[in-house]
């Protein structure tokens, strides 16, 4: 199946984590069985795309070995698209996941790493999918530490535009940029980035935004991670009225509905079909 990064409407990214240790679905869908029911429910709630994450990048977390990954994420993948009519996207950084998972059948890499661990741009390139590249400041096992910035948005932008640049010289032609909310970023910083979200449209490329549940919308209200709907619809919401692409969620069906309200008020987006 081919994905198209931008079809005219704001695009809503499922988000299925096959992992023990996932900041919010850790441990929920280790059986393939599940992860495809999981993917089946959220295709009928309105996903555009699911995205399948082996190993968890929550802050202070430890890298898995590509094997194991593989062996989480290709059953399911392949469950999936043996079965549904969704494009399936894998969320890794590792060059041997990624050529596996394409190889059953994902048609996107979402990569947090943003093409920079070695392989990753080479897969990318010799298997023509879409990338979504996101800004990290550091590891995830680090990126909490020592987290400054001087300008946050045009910082990220300028790491963007240099990975944007690096996927064209290596022939990857469609791309999707992502601010990499979380990732190296405190509160204050990821505040930034949605108040000041529209700047990000000046890259040219379709936006993706994982604003799900993430702890920034816990400092705001002081809740916990399933305590965070609301603040995420918010947060969406926000994003999705300065230029948002695709949202990358948990919830799919609230998700949905809050787009479909935008929708219908209009405005927002130019090119909104
Ligand atoms: N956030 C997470 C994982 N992958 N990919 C993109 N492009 N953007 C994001 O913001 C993003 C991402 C972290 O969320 P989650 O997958 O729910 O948790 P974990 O990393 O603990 O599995």
């Amino acid at each position: 199946m081919r994905w198209k990064p931008r079809t005219g409407r704001v695009q809503v990214m499922g988000v299925l984590n096959v992992t023990p240790d996932s900041f919010s679905d850790g441990g929920r869908y280790l059986d393939p069985e599940d992860a495809f029911r999981r993917a089946e429910r959220m295709v009928d709630e309105g996903a555009d795309i699911i995205d399948v994450g082996g190993e968890s990048t929550r802050p202070f977390s430890e890298p898995v070995p590509p094997e194991m990954e593989v062996q989480r994420v290709v059953p399911v993948i392949r469950r999936i698209c043996e079965s549904l009519d969704v494009p399936v996207s894998v969320d890794t950084y590792k060059p041997e996941v990624a050529s596996a998972a394409i190889d059953a059948g994902a048609c996107v890499l979402n990569d947090v790493f943003a093409l920079r661990k070695e392989g990753m741009l080479e897969v990318a390139a010799e298997r023509g999918v879409p990338v979504v590249l996101m800004h990290m400041k550091g590891t995830p096992k680090t990126m909490q530490e020592n987290v400054q910035y001087n300008d946050v948005v045009a910082e990220i932008k300028a790491f963007l535009e240099e990975r944007i640049s690096a996927a064209s010289s290596a022939g990857i032609s469609e791309v999707v940029a992502d601010p990499g909310i979380g990732f190296g970023k405190l509160p204050e910083h990821n505040l930034e980035i949605l108040r000041r979200f529209e700047e990000f449209r000046s890259l040219g490329v379709p936006l993706l935004v994982g604003c799900s549940r993430k702890s920034f919308i816990g400092h705001v209200l002081d809740l916990p991670v399933e305590e965070r709907l609301e603040g995420t619809l918010a947060a969406n919401a926000v994003v999705v009225m300065k230029g948002a692409d695709i949202i990358r969620v948990h919830d799919v069906k609230e998700n949905v509905r809050m787009l479909r309200v935008l929708e219908a008020v209009g405005g927002f987006r130019e090119d909104q079909g």
